[in-house]
């Protein structure tokens, strides 16, 4: 049993402990008591989000932004106060950890099993940017600064070579080469927030189809979990992370790269869903979100390979060059995008006539 949960206080007493493996930062448990109540247990990675309680108030400030909305029922999960009336328990080790009680008859998918699923997710994450519509976004703290920029993402990956801690950098230079001249079309939209062209706003950032709660009968959307990284950002971006993750047609850290490809039907799919639930868009937000899905990806990999280079220290690993292969992926959907270019755009199009 993880001790920590004995600081929450949970209906009946502790009992069944089981390690949820499936993001790649915190370490997430399911705990089951003696009265049948199941709740999740995670420990916070205070080397990825230092400032623990910056992401409690986020969470906070957004819950009761949405209690408040008359927009839609946008349920959001509750985190429990610990026994001595604080949002996360400090466990005098350096560990933070927080709680909350497992929505019953909830799943989460890794992939979409069909286009009803995908739908479903899209759905979620454009309703929470509509919800989020008139929420003042610079209230919210930057739990991880710098998160989605691009051109810092860059400046990183140059610290990252320069340094080459590890010794890997002459293993890596056909990747390196690959982001380095996809530079200025991987910093476009950054460039378009800080001219305005493109609303800031707050979003989630990290929309990946595991973070969607799904009834397991229905199949429909119960909520959004995951707010960590819920700050100031681009809506494109939310969208554009959801494609990376859920409409490839293999796993992230699949080997075998000859099965990692953009699904096009997955890809309709979401920006129906999307663009539905999110009417607020603006028709240049809707041009950019091919825009969104291709500067999602490529950061993505930028990032992966930035580990590799740096030793693994942000994304957990199970083997070894796990990092790298994630950024394979990444790198290989990139290219994938370029040949469909023309299809994406056209398949926005069709759906929203923008
Ligand atoms: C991390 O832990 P998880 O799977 O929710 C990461 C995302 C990446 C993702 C890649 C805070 O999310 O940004 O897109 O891995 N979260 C953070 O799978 O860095
Ligand atoms: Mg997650």
């Amino acid at each position: 049993m993880k001790e920590a949960i004995y600081h929450f206080p949970t209906d009946g007493k502790p009992c069944a402990c089981e390690q949820i493996k499936s993001g790649h930062i915190h370490e997430t448990y399911l705990i089951g008591t003696d009265t049948g109540s199941q709740y999740i247990l995670q420990w916070i990675n205070q080397y990825v989000f230092p400032n623990v309680n910056a992401i409690m108030n986020n969470m906070s400030a957004i819950s009761g932004f949405l209690k408040k909305q008359r927009s839609g029922r946008m349920p959001m999960i509750r985190y429990l106060t610990t026994k001595e009336g604080q949002s996360y328990y400090d466990d005098g080790l350096g560990g933070a950890w927080r709680a909350y009680r497992y929505v019953d008859n909830s799943i989460c998918l890794q992939r979409p099993d069909s286009l009803e699923d995908f739908y479903e997710c899209a759905r979620a994450f454009g309703h929470f940017q509509y919800a989020l519509n008139d929420f003042p976004a610079e209230q919210l703290e930057e739990t991880i600064e710098n998160f989605h920029n691009t051109v810092d993402r860059y400046r990183q990956l140059r610290e990252a070579i320069q340094r080459d801690e590890m010794g890997r950098k002459r293993e890596v230079e056909r990747e390196i080469r690959f982001l380095l001249d996809r530079e200025d079309r991987g910093c476009m939209l950054h460039r378009m927030m800080r001219d305005g062209s493109l609303p800031t706003r707050a979003t989630h950032n990290d929309t990946k189809i595991n973070n969607v709660l799904m009834d397991k009968d229905t199949r429909k959307a119960i909520c959004v979990i995951d707010l960590d990284t819920v700050m100031p950002g681009l809506s494109v971006y939310d969208f554009g992370d959801a494609i990376r993750y859920g409409a490839s047609t293999a796993s992230e850290d699949e080997t075998d790269l000859s099965k990692v490809s953009l699904d096009l039907e997955l890809f309709r799919i979401f920006v129906r869903g999307f663009c539905e639930a999110c009417p607020s868009l603006t028709p240049e937000e809707i041009r950019m979100l091919p825009q969104g899905a291709y500067t999602m990806t490529l950061e993505c990999g930028m990032r992966f390979l930035t580990d590799y280079l740096k030793g693994d220290k942000y994304f957990a690993i199970e083997r070894e060059k796990h990092n790298l292969d994630r950024a394979h992926t990444q790198f290989k959907l990139v290219e994938d995008m370029e040949q469909k270019w023309d299809d994406m755009a056209r398949i926005v199009r069709e759906e929203t006539g923008i």
